[in-house]
């Protein structure tokens, strides 16, 4: 993979676009307003187990959230297997008295923007050799672009590494590929080792 493929994704077969704002307060954090409840089975092994409901982004919230200014399910960003995802992380703290260290599973992302004005947000690269990294801090008023391909298939946690944000809810999973590309890449592995 090259970098230009991942800044300028002109060849991309898809191409995502998420907007997260980051929300924590005394008891609860939050992506988007959702705070992320684990499942009582692990995604990616027990894959059988998933139904219709199991999953829930802010365009599906589930009925018991309507109204409600927080809500509790499993947030799950859904991507295709080999298209390019930018996501837009943008700090909601007042005073910029915390930031967020967010780390992604399972794929490293370039930073291709990052500022502390969260009212300022440039979507132009700053740089034709941007940072490739796991974990970035998102400044807490601030806001930070970040970009991967995503060809890594499986479920992968994306979440606030301070530990008890992450614990409060402060998460998200992301999806990459349909459940056949999942469970087809872990059938090559099984039989490979
Ligand atoms: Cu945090």
């Amino acid at each position: 993979m090259s970098i230009d493929d991942v800044l300028v994704p002109k060849n991309a077969g898809s191409y995502h676009n998420f907007f997260v704002r980051l929300g924590n307060v005394a008891t609860y954090g939050a992506f988007n307003n959702i705070s992320f409840a684990e499942q009582h089975f692990p995604l990616l092994t027990q894959s059988e187990e998933i139904r219709k409901d199991t999953f829930c982004d802010d365009r599906n919230l589930p009925d018991n959230c309507h109204g409600k200014e927080y809500c509790f399910c499993t947030h799950r960003l859904k991507v295709k297997l080999n298209s390019i995802v930018q996501i837009t992380l943008l700090g909601t703290e007042n005073g910029n008295f915390m930031n967020h260290p967010i780390h992604l599973h399972g794929s490293h992302f370039y930073i291709t923007s990052i500022g502390s004005d969260a009212t300022k947000i440039s979507y132009e690269p700053q740089s034709e050799n941007p940072p490739y990294k796991d974990t970035l801090s998102v400044p807490g008023s601030g806001y930070a672009i970040i970009r991967f391909k995503a060809d890594n298939p499986g479920f992968w946690f994306f979440h606030c590494h301070y530990d008890y944000h992450h614990a409060a809810g402060m998460s998200a999973v992301f999806q990459v590929g349909d459940l056949e590309d999942i469970t087809k890449d872990q059938r090559t592995i099984q039989n490979n080792s």
